[in-house]
């Protein structure tokens, strides 16, 4: 048997952590070879009931459980942490504005990055599910001065995977038959999910569907696919969105499969033209551990006018945690 890795998770008492916590024990995010640590992080409230949680954990048995530790501190939660999954974050309140939202999930992660750089292990990958994803992710970066950028993503997967699977359904073949899907941008309703490069059993999607499916029904439907669940089930996504966080950490840890790429918001390098520094949905390949942007695909108007829409509302939640990522740096 391997050593054991150390994966933190936070809001771990949570309902997306209730789906999650138990596949990564089962050996879904790193195979079944891999003996897993879970050092689970809560706020004092959820502290019982994120007890009760532990006890279903070791209640299952699972051979590659090596450990399980619980803390409301995120120094503590993330000591030595090989990965992190950032899920724990603020819900918005009755009459909270955006900007509130932000400013208050702001304090969490600014707080939560400082923690990965002292505590961390120094190889640590950090996934940032809870929302504002992206600007999460972009925070607790920016006050993890000694991790690189290049260590931290925010969760497109749900996104990537939902557009997948809706554009099978509609070819009306397996989702296993469909390759490069991207999904550009911000994690919200801007997003733009797009399949200019998708391939359909090797062939290209795009001369199978029409554009109006395309625009009136395609793209709004995978933009408010979260709200059409929370609309059905009276709760948001939990299942789907760990399956997407065990996607998108797998096939960065071990790679994506050949012939393929993911969607997945990462630190902009200017690539398309999108701002460098914002953390932004690009499709990626991974190997060895590393991230590499798709780089030359052609752009057509139409993509880079919705592109250009979700950067712009990645300008503008950045400008709403200015003061705050600025105070903490300095
Ligand atoms: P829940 O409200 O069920 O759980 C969140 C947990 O986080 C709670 O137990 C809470 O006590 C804990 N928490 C709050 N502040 C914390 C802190 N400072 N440190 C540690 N834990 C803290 O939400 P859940 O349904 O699990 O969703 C979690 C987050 O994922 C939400 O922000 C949600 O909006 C976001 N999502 C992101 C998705 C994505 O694709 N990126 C999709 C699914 C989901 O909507």
């Amino acid at each position: 048997m391997q050593a054991p890795v150390r994966i933190a998770v936070t809001g771990a008492a949570g309902n997306i952590s209730y789906a999650l916590l138990f596949r990564i024990a089962a050996g879904d995010l790193l195979g079944g070879e891999q003996p897993v640590i879970l050092q689970l992080l809560e706020i004092p409230p959820a502290m019982e009931a994120l007890r009760g949680v532990v006890m279903e954990l070791e209640d299952c048995a699972f051979p590659l459980l090596a450990g399980i530790t619980t803390s409301d501190d995120a120094g503590a939660a993330f000591a030595d942490a090989d990965y992190a999954l950032l899920v724990g974050s603020k819900p918005r309140g009755p009459g909270m504005e955006r900007g509130d939202l932000l400013k208050d999930n702001g304090a969490i992660f600014s707080g939560q990055g400082r923690a990965l750089n002292d505590h961390a292990a120094r190889s640590v990958k950090v996934l940032v599910v809870g929302n504002p994803a992206n600007t999460n992710a972009f925070i607790a970066a920016a006050n993890a001065p000694d991790l690189d950028r290049s260590q931290f993503s925010a969760m497109m997967r749900l996104d990537h995977n939902r557009a997948t699977a809706h554009l099978a359904q509609k070819l009306g073949i397996h989702h296993a038959d469909i390759r490069k899907m991207a999904v550009w941008g911000n994690h919200s309703a801007t997003q733009y999910p797009d399949i200019s490069h998708a391939l359909a059993k090797g062939e290209r999607a795009r001369d199978m569907v029409e554009s109006q499916w395309l625009e009136e029904h395609f793209i709004p439907a995978i933009q408010q696919r979260g709200a059409a669940v929370i609309k059905a089930r009276g709760a948001s996504s939990a299942a789907s969105a760990a399956a997407a966080a065990i996607d998108q950490m797998r096939d960065w840890a071990l790679g994506t499969p050949p012939d393929d790429w993911i969607s997945m918001a990462v630190c902009s390098d200017g690539s398309y033209d999108i701002e460098p520094g914002l953390f932004y949905s690009f499709p990626v390949t991974c190997d060895g551990g590393r991230y590499h942007i798709v780089r030359d695909l052609d752009i057509s108007d139409f993509s880079r006018r919705r592109m250009r829409i979700t950067e712009r509302e990645l300008q503008e939640e950045r400008e709403a945690v200015k003061g705050l990522v600025q105070v903490v740096q300095s």
